[in-house]
């Protein structure tokens, strides 16, 4: 199974999200839309593993207290749209302690540098003669208080991401 580790998002953040996306749309950007229950902030990307218990075992011997996260800049990879995170040192932190973890227990995960982004469009595309439209992320933050072990599985409707574990803050 395809899996990735995340947190999962206030209805108050996707709400905010959901209005970039909107926004973007009625200004003539097209694309795959993430759909609003697809919206997530990803922590480490697994790939594909048989084993989740391993990886529940590795996400409990990280504990964290909660802590805050916020929206905030708006940016693109290529062609992929994304909102990014507010610089947050506790979440930093968690993500080095979770990647060592899942690293010591032998859990293979994508090495990239963690850049906290919340995937708003894939493919995106918008005639170049007019001016990128001047996004403003909406102000919206939301307690952290859990970590989610998501299993992605591509269905006919597009992705869907379910939620196969999970560990509470302290
Ligand atoms: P993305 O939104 O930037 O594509 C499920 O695919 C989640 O894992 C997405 O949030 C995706 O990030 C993230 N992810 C990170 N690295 C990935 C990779 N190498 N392949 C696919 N998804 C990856």
């Amino acid at each position: 199974m395809r899996l990735f580790i995340a947190i999962r998002l206030s209805d108050e953040i996707r709400s905010g999200l959901a209005e970039i996306q909107s926004f973007l749309r009625n200004r003539g950007v097209s694309g795959n839309f993430t759909k609003l229950e697809n919206l997530h902030l990803t922590l480490a990307f697994i790939g594909e593993y048989d084993d989740p218990e391993d990886v529940l075992d590795a996400m409990r011997g990280v504990p964290f207290a909660p802590f805050s996260i916020r929206l905030d800049g708006f940016g693109s990879f290529g062609d992929l749209y994304w909102c990014g995170i507010g610089e947050n040192n506790e979440l930093s932190a968690y993500v080095k302690r979770l990647r060592r973890a899942l690293a010591e227990s032998g859990i293979p995960f994508d090495r990239k540098k963690f850049s906290p982004h919340i995937t708003l469009i894939r493919k995106a595309s918008f005639d170049r003669n007019r001016s990128f439209p001047g996004v403003t992320v909406p102000d919206a933050s939301m307690e952290a208080d859990r970590v989610s072990l998501m299993r992605s599985d591509r269905a006919k409707s597009g992705m869907v991401y379910t939620e196969i574990g999970r560990v509470l803050a302290n």
